[in-house]
């Protein structure tokens, strides 16, 4: 227990009179391995010291009162009814879960709850998959279901492709759900398989730079790469194999064997995941070995693929990689998660990151006119009932 949970359990007993189960369920990082998770390639998660809680308990009623502290605001829920909230998008996260219960012949006990956390909203953190897994683990848990954690997983997942209508990949409730203190997760989105690298970063640290925008484009242009990446698949199982289990296993000399025959913009995005895949796994090679220079100078190179082929940066994360990644005490620098806003990831020597932060902050004030953000993150446990 903390400082947030015992306020909210708090909260919860002064509202309803009943104590709560208090779940716990990280934000997460990814450090390589962008856009590839719905590609069947592999990422490199850890879930973060930045959490959603949420307490919860059976309201002994049809309905049930959620209410959001950081929003400040209540609903009242009828069990059994699944319909968009558009005043309430953040109760929207918990109710697609409970669909997704119900979807499989599993009626859940209606309860009531309270939400909070220190995710900071709309970063690029995954504050809602946190919200998902940490309503998912909390139902399985009060229910007695009995799923595994990768059912959870999946289940959290498809509550977001399905309720909220974003077609994620599978990266950030896996790694709210399963990270681990100390550790990054080597993810196989194919096949589920995971193994946990220790993470020493000696005298670095994980610096998130917040470019404080989220452009409204986030999810409408999300879903059209997930097209974009099918359509190159389509090609290359008609093409070269029909059996080719994903884009990120297409060899590059597919590709490169099929530029006049491939839309041009299809052609960039299929070279950066089939690139991207590459690098991630040849940088966590660097990661066992201790080599931190050359799996810094990998971040930075997704970041160009990111930006020039794939084309989900924009001008405020460009400018928050330029000015730092060529610094002498930064690894390496790139906008993490779906893009187009959110945060950069930077691996960065620990006793410059102050006046790191007060140069950039000053540069990205005149850029932008926005205040910078910055958060120094540590790896955490994933979802947990305290
Ligand atoms: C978002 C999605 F939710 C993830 O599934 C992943 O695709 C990521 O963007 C990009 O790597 O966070």
């Amino acid at each position: 227990m903390n400082v947030i949970s015992e306020k909210i359990k708090q909260l919860f007993f002064d509202t309803f009179s009943t104590n709560p189960t208090i779940v716990r369920s990280s934000g997460r990082v990814n450090l390589i391995g962008e856009h590839v998770d719905y590609n069947g390639g592999f990422v490199l998660p850890a879930a973060i010291d930045k959490s959603t809680y949420l307490a919860i308990a059976p309201s002994n009623a049809e309905t049930g009162k959620w209410i959001s502290v950081d929003f400040e605001k209540s609903i009242d829920i009828k069990f059994g009814v699944f319909k968009p909230l558009p005043q309430h998008r953040w109760a929207e996260y918990i109710l697609g879960v409970v669909e997704q219960f119900y979807k499989r012949g599993l009626q859940v006990i209606p309860f009531n709850c309270v939400v909070t956390g220190d995710i900071p909203i709309g970063s690029g953190l995954s504050s809602s998959a946190a919200l998902e897994s940490a309503v998912a683990f909390a139902i399985n848990d009060m229910n007695g279901f009995g799923m595994s954690k990768k059912e959870l997983t999946k289940l959290a997942q498809q509550a977001e492709n399905e309720f909220m209508g974003v077609k994620c990949g599978i990266m950030d409730m896996f790694a709210s759900i399963h990270g681990k203190e100390n550790h990054v997760l080597r993810l196989d989105c194919e096949t589920l398989d995971y193994e946990y690298f220790p993470l020493n970063l000696g005298d670095y640290k994980i610096v998130l730079f917040d470019t404080g925008v989220k452009h409204n484009l986030v999810d409408s242009e999300y879903n059209v790469r997930r097209l974009q990446c099918e359509e190159g698949l389509a090609f290359f199982r008609k093409h070269f194999d029909e059996t080719i289990p994903n884009l990120s296993q297409v060899p590059l000399a597919w590709l490169q064997a099929s530029r006049s025959q491939l839309n041009p913009v299809v052609y960039n995005r299929c070279q950066y995941v089939i690139e991207e895949n590459q690098r991630m796994l040849s940088a966590c090679e660097d990661l066992k070995v201790g080599n931190l220079r050359d799996f810094g100078i990998k971040l930075t190179a997704t970041h160009e693929g990111l930006r020039n082929l794939y084309e989900v940066s924009c001008k405020e994360l460009d400018f928050l990689v330029d000015a730092v990644w060529h610094e002498s005490a930064v690894l390496g620098s790139r906008m993490m998660g779906g893009g187009f806003g959110g945060c950069t990831i930077n691996l960065i020597k620990a006793d410059v990151i102050d006046d790191l932060y007060a140069r950039l902050s000053i540069l990205y004030k005149e850029k932008t006119g926005i205040d910078l953000k910055m958060y120094s993150v540590v790896t955490a446990n994933g979802t947990e009932i305290l």
